[in-house]
């Protein structure tokens, strides 16, 4: 049990984008197996940020059909409702209100800097990069500043912005007194960068890549085998963990050794003697079999949409009530009025 000194179980809050039908494995083990971890140790929120996906140009009936399909595979993933706190972004008005707050505490310079802006602002070009995609950070840190989150479980390419969390929070805090808690972020080493099959110096991302080396949750046993045994794989015949020099290998041998739990040395171990296609093989039969259920029960899920729909009144209501709660402090703090 996660407890802090007096007593209570320390605050957890993660938030995902709802900008595809379906995860892949690099979110996956990146993220969502942690949430899964941390779910029942601690006071664990979890969100779809469905605001956060508006900074990609999406149809309405799009946003709205992976909204539900990414709660229902966080449940599939083995996410509890019962045992966390499950909501939707926009349900609760407060992000939207304190990230204002925090812009209005974010250098113009500090925003500039944050790597993911700058290469999809690049990709993009200045013309099709709206306003939101800058600011996209200042709304993430609201999410985590307003649950008091001791821990942020993220993958590796969010590091950056837990740490401007963290600058904002202590900015506030300094300059009108202690009202935030500061957040740690919570990034494991395994699994933390999952790598494209095609291309395993890159990583795994439906957005920056043709989609063939990328494992998707959702998509069929047959799609999947026939990706991992496409995988690009490296020079020489041994299975050994060298990232330098045996990327793909190396990428295999992490997603094996996740799903079945056993680490690198004894996940070599099991093909010693062996070749490429065996070892290839067995990934996919791994990836398959851990896949299954999950595909299975998310489909299920969704054909209940009032079902959904309730989870998520309960889960907005428990957010709300602790987010409501920290923006007040926060007016009261920076000598806004309060209506009375
Ligand atoms: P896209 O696929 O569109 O590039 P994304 O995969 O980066 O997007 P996000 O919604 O940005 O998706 O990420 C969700 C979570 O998954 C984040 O915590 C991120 O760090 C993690 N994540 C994403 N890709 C990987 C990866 N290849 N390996 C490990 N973690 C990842
Ligand atoms: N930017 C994150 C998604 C995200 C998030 C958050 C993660 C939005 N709000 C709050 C952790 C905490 C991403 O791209 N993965």
């Amino acid at each position: 049990m996660a407890l802090m000194n007096n007593g209570v179980k320390e605050r957890v809050l993660s938030g995902i984008q709802p900008t595809h039908d379906s995860f892949h494995l690099g979110n996956y083990l990146g993220a969502i197996k942690q949430w899964v971890d941390l779910q029942s140790s601690n006071d664990a929120f979890y969100c779809v940020v469905d605001l956060h996906a508006l900074t990609i140009e999406t149809k309405p009936e799009e946003l709205k059909r992976r909204t539900l399909a990414s709660v229902a595979q966080l449940i599939a993933l083995g996410l509890d409702p019962e045992k966390c706190t499950l909501f939707i972004q926009s349900h609760v008005p407060a992000h939207n209100q304190l990230a204002w707050v925090l812009e209005c505490l974010t250098g113009f310079g500090e925003a500039s800097r944050m790597t993911q802006f700058k290469d999809k602002s690049q990709k993009a070009g200045s013309d099709r990069t709206v306003v939101g995609l800058f600011t996209y950070p200042i709304l993430q840190a609201a999410d985590i500043l307003l649950y008091q989150a001791n821990k942020v479980p993220v993958g590796e390419d969010q590091r950056q912005h837990i740490e401007l969390t963290r600058d904002l929070g202590q900015r506030f805090n300094s300059k009108f007194g202690e009202t935030f808690t500061i957040p740690e972020g919570y990034i494991l080493k395994a699994g933390a960068k999952i790598n494209d099959l095609q291309d395993p110096t890159a990583k795994m991302s439906k957005s920056s890549s043709s989609g063939a080396g990328v494992i998707e949750l959702m998509d069929s046993p047959e799609i999947n085998t026939k990706k991992i045994k496409s995988a690009v794989t490296d020079t020489g015949r041994e299975i050994t963990f060298d990232e330098k020099d045996k990327p793909g290998i190396s990428n295999l041998l992490t997603i094996y050794s996740a799903l079945t739990g056993k680490d690198i040395g004894a996940s070599q171990k099991d093909f010693e003697g062996k070749g490429y296609g065996d070892f290839k093989g067995a990934v996919a039969e791994v990836v398959i079999d851990y896949l299954k259920p999950v595909r299975d029960k998310a489909n299920e899920l969704l054909q209940d949409e009032a079902h959904l729909n309730k989870l998520l009144k309960i889960g907005a209501e428990k957010a709300d009530a602790v987010a409501s709660k920290t923006l007040k402090d926060t007016y009261n703090a920076l000598g806004l009025i309060s209506r009375g």
